[in-house]
């Protein structure tokens, strides 16, 4: 208990002095994302589908304009001194786009990991973050990091969805704060993701994680929050959102200290997910041709590589 104490102390002293660059960080980047019109919304099952006409020149992010975040950058770790786009395409590669819909009122991320090795391995089970993970935050109210509220007993207005994958022991889904409410869980109103993957489950390989989210806005962090305590918020065009994200990076582990290589996010302070990327939510791009429906051939075959990770 102690350690956690010293921890959360240096992290509030953290942000405090960082919180005009933390407001919306990094400062100049706005991520515009694609509003799908009513019935090209992405069926989430994995397949990328729906989003190969989008593009992430415009509606997203890649590797080169990530930073280094989290553990990988501590001391005497191979990414301590590095800059943003420092990856090695070689090793890991990502590609984030968003989109969104008034329609659903679903917020929906596409991301696409190459990496030379799928490393699922922790010794334990709950410990997601060594192993190869994606991280998501979403901040609907658009605050600066000093007026998220994140404490236990407080109201939180800032939801964290994390997945290692495929599951180890049964746990692959992770939620915070609150990680154990029965109606907040993938699958349910709230949010959903469809995993899949070409190439070795577990070695070089391409992993596609596909989401949507229902935002709220704010709900009690409470071990027994109920559903209708949740204020949903409604996206809406021309809406600015904070979304979080970290994408890691393991190529080896078995031991607690297992090695996490790499760790980007769109934001140099967005380890663990932090919200603070700005998100526009767009007008319809009549540039863009939507893909209305997935054909029923594609649509049985990635549905059926998704059931076997249900
Ligand atoms: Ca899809
Ligand atoms: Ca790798
Ligand atoms: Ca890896």
């Amino acid at each position: 208990m102690l350690g956690k104490r010293i921890i959360l102390s240096a992290a509030i002293l953290t942000i405090g002095l960082s919180a005009q660059t933390w407001a919306h960080d990094p400062p100049d980047l706005l991520i515009p994302a694609a509003q799908f019109p009513p019935g090209a919304e992405p069926v989430i099952d994995g397949n990328p589908v729906e989003w190969g006409p989008i593009p992430v020149e415009t509606y997203g992010s890649v590797g080169e304009l990530l930073y280094p975040v989290g553990a990988a950058t501590r001391e005497g770790r191979v990414l301590e001194n590095a800059s943003q786009g420092d990856i090695n395409p070689a090793d890991f590669q990502i590609k984030h786009k968003l989109g969104w819909s008034p329609t659903t009122n679903g917020f929906y991320i596409l991301t696409e990991v190459f990496d030379d090795l799928h490393f699922i391995g922790r010794p334990d089970p709950a410990r997601f973050w060594l192993d190869d993970s994606v991280e998501y935050g979403l901040n609907f109210k658009h605050q600066a990091s000093e007026d998220i509220t994140f404490n236990d007993g407080d109201i939180v207005t800032l939801q964290k969805y994390k997945f290692a994958y495929p599951p180890l022991e049964g746990e692959w889904q992770f939620y915070e704060p609150q990680g154990n409410l029965p109606w907040l869980t993938s699958g349910t109103k709230w949010f959903d993701i469809g995993i899949t993957f070409e190439g070795e489950e577990f070695g070089e390989s391409t992993y596609f994680y596909e989401l949507r989210i229902r935002p709220i806005a704010e709900m009690p962090n409470s071990e027994s929050a109920t559903e209708d305590q949740a204020v949903e918020g409604i996206l809406q065009e021309g809406m600015i959102i904070h979304w979080g994200n970290m994408i890691s990076d393991t190529d080896e582990g078995g031991t607690e200290d297992q090695k996490r290589e790499t760790q980007w996010s769109t934001s140099p302070s967005g380890a663990a997910a932090n919200g603070t990327t700005d998100v526009l939510l767009s007008p319809v791009d009549p540039g863009i041709e939507f893909v209305e429906q997935q054909t029923a051939v594609e649509a049985t075959s990635w549905a059926r590589v998704k059931a076997q990770y249900r």
